[in-house]
């Protein structure tokens, strides 16, 4: 059956973005607790933050589950990304997302790998990158699964990646995989940009999808945009989805709004 989490930001810098909860972790995961969240994703500006957060105790507490935890501060905070032009930047970028995957599998976590794949450029053209990921998803994918988890890899809009927008490409780069320990999360606010239709872009992730970002048309919560969620959920449903649908969206016109709506939502799409 698939979970509901919601997204809370521990990175300064990233304090405009979309993330439900910003800040407080132990109000974030009361909050999250007492709306009847499964569990919570955590954007967190270091490995080292991670483990020294009282995530653990915050966690058996209120009876929550950790979904995922984002490696986009490397990307924020440092400018890493996989595909850099520079080896050193590169092998520092993989460096950065073995820490949070080594920190989010104590928990049984996921990491995800999102802003941190980088594009192409007139430095690396586009074959060129697309190794580079590929040699990246393998290393990091392998290594995810020596710890018991998996690694997740998110196409973007084309405003943030030039690499894989579609989920049909995401599919095809991890078909080309030598490691199974990757899989796919389908972002429905990216999709709404991309896809020509979400319902038909998550039947092309398929096998692949471990992760979905629960949101609306505009970034918003569920339910405060257009997006139609009756194909999705017949989708999901198609394909026994029973991950976590994560509300990753902007606090319009506050967190609490946004993840009360947001559960209410999910209640709504999926177990009604
Ligand atoms: C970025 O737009 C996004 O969707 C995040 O999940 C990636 O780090
Ligand atoms: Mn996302």
């Amino acid at each position: 059956m698939i979970k509901s989490a919601v997204t809370v930001s521990l990175v300064e810098q990233a304090r405009r973005g979309p993330f439900v909860f910003h800040d407080d972790l132990a109000a974030a995961a009361a909050h999250a607790a007492e709306m009847g969240f499964d569990a919570i994703e955590v954007f967190a500006p270091a490995a080292e933050c991670i483990r020294n957060l009282p995530l653990a105790e915050l966690l058996s507490q209120h009876g929550l589950q950790l979904a995922a935890v984002g490696t986009g501060a490397g990307m924020v905070i440092h400018g890493l990304s996989l595909c850099d032009a520079h080896a050193e930047k590169r092998a520092a970028a993989r460096e950065f997302i073995r820490g949070i995957i080594d920190a989010g599998a104590e928990f049984g976590a996921p990491a995800i790998i999102g802003s941190m794949q980088g594009r192409w450029s007139d430095d690396v053209p586009r074959e060129e990158a697309l190794k580079l990921l590929t040699e990246s998803l393998e290393i990091l994918g392998e290594h995810a699964s020596s710890c018991g988890t998996v690694l997740i890899y998110e196409p973007l809009n084309r405003y943030e990646t030039n690499l894989c927008t579609t989920m049909k490409q995401g599919a095809e780069l991890l078909d080309s995989l030598s490691t199974g320990a990757v899989r796919l999360l389908a972002d429905l606010f990216h999709m709404n940009i991309e896809e020509r239709s979400i319902a038909a872009g998550l039947r092309d992730a398929g096998r692949h999808l471990g992760h979905v970002h629960f949101v609306d048309s505009n970034r918003q919560a569920a339910g405060f945009g257009h997006m139609n969620y009756a194909p999705i959920a017949a989708a999901l449903q198609e394909l026994a989805y029973d991950g976590y649908a994560s509300a990753e969206a902007f606090p319009v016109p506050d967190s609490i709004t946004t993840a009360q709506q947001t559960i209410d939502s999910f209640r709504s799409v999926f177990r009604s």
